[in-house]
């Protein structure tokens, strides 16, 4: 939190303004600012894309395994509410419990046991930029490069403990975390508070209700009070400003399902693909596209890599176009949900433009094609990124 939007001001400031139970309108600041974003986004680590906050990922360089709040993505679809975690309340209801609603306040939820485990935040979207300026292929979206993820060490509850105190029902099929942020709304169309259904399998296995980030209580822009976090799937399941959970024992659905996060395009059927859950393998040099390298120097590159479906078992790279590949050191130990950083020494020959490539391979021998399957909404970009640099 910046000094000027120290938390305790804010609470106090809204304590003295009418305001809706459990919520208020973000202070004025984050309204003047245009994105809806509280913390500080200074132009060397973020950049501001619409009502989100892109990391760049040459930013990541002086970070360690876990993002730093002042380093990590935001995705708003509209501005982070602030709400007070003394009014706040979970409510947990519909066909798929034996009984009536249950509630958990904030401190409830705190009294649970907790656990805590590290996990990226990937948006479907990161890497979208690709599409159109590697293979040619426009898409509609946020034109994140590479950084819309960020990871994290996350302490909560489980998911699963929340809800069979709930008095989940066996028949549950689907489990629909909903946002307390407003309305979501765009081309005329609103398409109601921030939601969409997991599937209650993946629900009762690893997925948290997160109220720390880092060791802190959740920044506003992420979440605060409590968020959803689903190890390995895209971000959009990881609900931020929880508010309610719908447990059904019929099949649910949401605009977040139906016309976004589902793959259209010619490789898919005429109604898209099924909604998308799991995320994909990826790297990144962190390095600014266009990065200017002296040659006859030797150059330390570094980066990321990782795979929602298995620890990363290792990197290549290649500084000719794709003809030779060598391996980066790894300079971390692999694991689920997580990244590792790596890096390899380059020394430039010749002046003039060149690539450098990185693909990363996972245990269970998931690799990074040369291409993404183009779909529509430019989601799930997996293909090595041809990162252009110039020798000087
Ligand atoms: N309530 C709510 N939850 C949300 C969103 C949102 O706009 N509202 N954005 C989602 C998307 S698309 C992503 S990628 C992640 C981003 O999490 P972060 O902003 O903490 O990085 O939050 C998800 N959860
Ligand atoms: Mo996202």
């Amino acid at each position: 939190m910046s000094p000027a939007l120290d938390r305790r001001d804010l609470l106090k400031l809204l304590a003295a303004a009418p305001v809706a139970a459990q919520f208020a309108a973000a202070p004025p600041v984050a309204a003047a600012a245009g994105h809806g974003i509280l913390k500080p986004l200074p132009s060397d680590v973020f950049t501001i894309r619409g009502t989100n906050a892109e990391t760049n990922v040459a930013a990541l360089r002086d970070t360690g395994l876990h993002t730093p709040e002042d380093h990590f993505f935001v995705r708003n679809h509209t501005s982070t509410p602030v709400l007070d975690e003394s009014e706040w309340k979970l409510t947990v209801w519909g066909s798929g419990l034996r009984g009536r609603p249950v509630e958990f306040s904030y401190g409830q939820l705190r009294s649970l046991p907790a656990v805590t485990r590290t996990a990226v935040v990937e948006c479907a979207g990161n890497g979208r930029n690709f599409y159109a300026t590697q293979q040619g292929q426009p898409v509609a979206g946020t034109p994140w490069t590479l950084g819309a993820i960020g990871a994290a060490s996350w302490r909560g509850v489980r998911l699963r403990d929340v809800l069979r105190r709930a008095g989940i029902d066996p028949s549950a099929v689907h489990v629909m975390p909903r946002g307390l942020d407003d309305p979501y709304v765009s081309g005329g169309v609103d398409y109601g508070r921030v939601r969409r259904p997991l599937p209650a399998a993946k629900a009762l296995d690893d997925v948290l209700l997160a109220y720390e980030m880092n060791g802190e209580p959740l920044p506003y822009d992420h979440g605060f009070p409590v968020r959803v976090v689903v190890p390995g799937w895209i971000g959009i399941a990881s609900i931020k400003w929880l508010g309610d959970i719908q447990v059904s024992a019929t099949p649910l659905s949401s605009p977040w399902t139906t016309e976004f996060y589902r793959l259209f395009g010619d490789a898919y059927p005429a109604g898209g693909s099924d909604p998308i859950g799991p995320q994909t393998v990826k790297s990144a040099l962190e390095l600014p596209l266009g990065a200017r390298l002296e040659a006859g120097t030797v150059h330390r590159l570094t980066g990321r890599a990782w795979s929602a479906k298995a620890p990363v078992s290792h990197v290549e790279i290649s500084t000719d176009g794709g003809a030779h590949w060598r391996r980066a050191r790894l300079r971390d130990t692999p694991c689920r949900d997580g990244w590792v950083r790596w890096s390899a020494d380059w020394r430039p020959r010749a002046a003039g433009p060149a690539e450098v490539l990185s693909r990363t391979t996972d245990r269970a021998g998931n690799t990074q094609p040369e291409r993404s399957v183009h779909n529509t909404q430019g989601y799930l970009f997996d293909a090595v990124v041809r990162h252009p640099v110039t020798v000087t």
